[in-house]
């Protein structure tokens, strides 16, 4: 068949086409309008036609187009179409729930005791968590043969003259701050540390901690406890008492390990608090003069004090979470239960 001919048969099967359903509207679009629809073909067979009538044959075969695409949209838009086989859609019905996610609670801890230290004046420091032996035990005054150097405590990436680790503890963040400026230095340095321990409810191989750091002149052991005790009010409230207890750390002298007063049973004893009336929280102490000066610090002119807390440890005692397992599981059960936290 000639195509003038082709054209004049499509445009009255056009015209005629009755559309009554859905079903006959999509075999319509199919025919007329699809991706492999008629008027591509007769658009090929346009390019072969004679030069003088080329031009009225390209001008009906648009005209076939525009009459297809009409002939759609107006059956298109009949009500009865909206039916989807039998069922009528419920254009009423409520959509979906989007579910939304929630802070971690470790995050949400941590956020809080920046908070608590950017109102009174410290900065947050990042660092590493591939660390050198110097920023990560050498320049923290940890003796050649301390145990913490062992294998067993510490995940080594490259052993030798130049050891490479997973860093232990935030410090060596604050051994880097300590290199690169001067004092005053008022910093926290929260972050994710690794140690070589079988997983358990109360061990894993990595936890996180902020460790606080303030160096200038006539740093006194006094501003330690205060600032320690505005800590301990801001996080677990203004009745919060604090003591001190004498410990060791390598890199603090004198160093102290700081309870608050059990929030959960007002010091009454509770199985948290183990009937003490205290809980553990952080660790403390004036920077040793050799840290001090391992890093450059004059230690004649310039006194610290640092700090160090595990966030997973103040996270038990606000949420009550007691296997650290939970924390790094991401069981939606788990951390759903933190969306109205913050
Ligand atoms: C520098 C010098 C000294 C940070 C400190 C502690 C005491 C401490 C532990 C608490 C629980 C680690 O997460 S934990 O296991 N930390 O007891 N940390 S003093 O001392 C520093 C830090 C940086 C340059």
């Amino acid at each position: 068949m000639e195509l003038k001919d082709q054209i004049k048969d499509y445009q009255a099967e056009i015209s005629a086409a009755e559309i009554k359903d859905a079903t006959e509207l999509e075999a319509f679009r199919v025919k007329f309008l699809g991706s492999k629809n008629i008027l591509k073909d007769l658009y090929k067979e346009l390019k072969d036609a004679p030069n003088e009538i080329k031009k009225d044959l390209g001008q009906a075969i648009n005209a076939l187009k525009l009459s297809a695409e009409e002939k759609f949209s107006k059956g298109a838009k009949k009500k009865d179409f909206i039916q989807l086989g039998a069922k009528k859609l419920d254009y009423s019905r409520p959509a979906e729930e989007v579910a939304l996610g929630s802070r971690h609670p470790l995050s949400i801890i941590r956020n809080e005791i920046i908070e608590i230290f950017s109102r009174i004046g410290y900065t947050v420091s990042e660092g590493p968590e591939i660390e050198d032996d110097w920023h990560n035990f050498s320049a923290l005054n940890f003796p050649p043969e301390h145990p913490a150097r062992d294998m067993q405590d510490t995940f080594f990436i490259k052993k030798g003259d130049n050891e490479i680790a997973l860093r232990t503890h935030t410090s060596s963040v604050q051994v880097r701050v300590m290199e690169s400026q001067e004092p005053p230095i008022r910093t926290i340095s929260p972050g994710r540390v690794y140690r070589n321990e079988a997983i358990s409810a109360r061990a894993h191989c990595f936890f996180h901690q902020v460790e606080g750091l303030y160096i200038d002149k006539n740093v006194s052991f006094a501003d330690l406890k205060q600032t320690l005790l505005y800590f301990a009010r801001e996080m677990f409230g203004e009745k919060a008492q604090i003591r001190l207890r004498p410990s060791y750390f390598p890199f603090t002298e004198p160093s102290a390990e700081v309870d608050v007063s059990c929030t959960i049973c007002n010091s009454e004893g509770c199985n948290v608090c183990k009937y003490t009336g205290w809980l553990e929280i952080l660790g403390c102490g004036m920077v040793d003069p050799n840290v001090l000066e391992a890093s450059g610090i004059d230690s004649q002119k310039y006194s610290g004090f640092a700090f160090g807390m595990g966030i997973e440890r103040i996270a038990q005692l606000k949420f009550r979470v007691n296997d650290l397992r939970m924390y790094s599981e991401n069981d939606i059960r788990f951390l759903d239960q933190f969306k109205s936290a913050y």
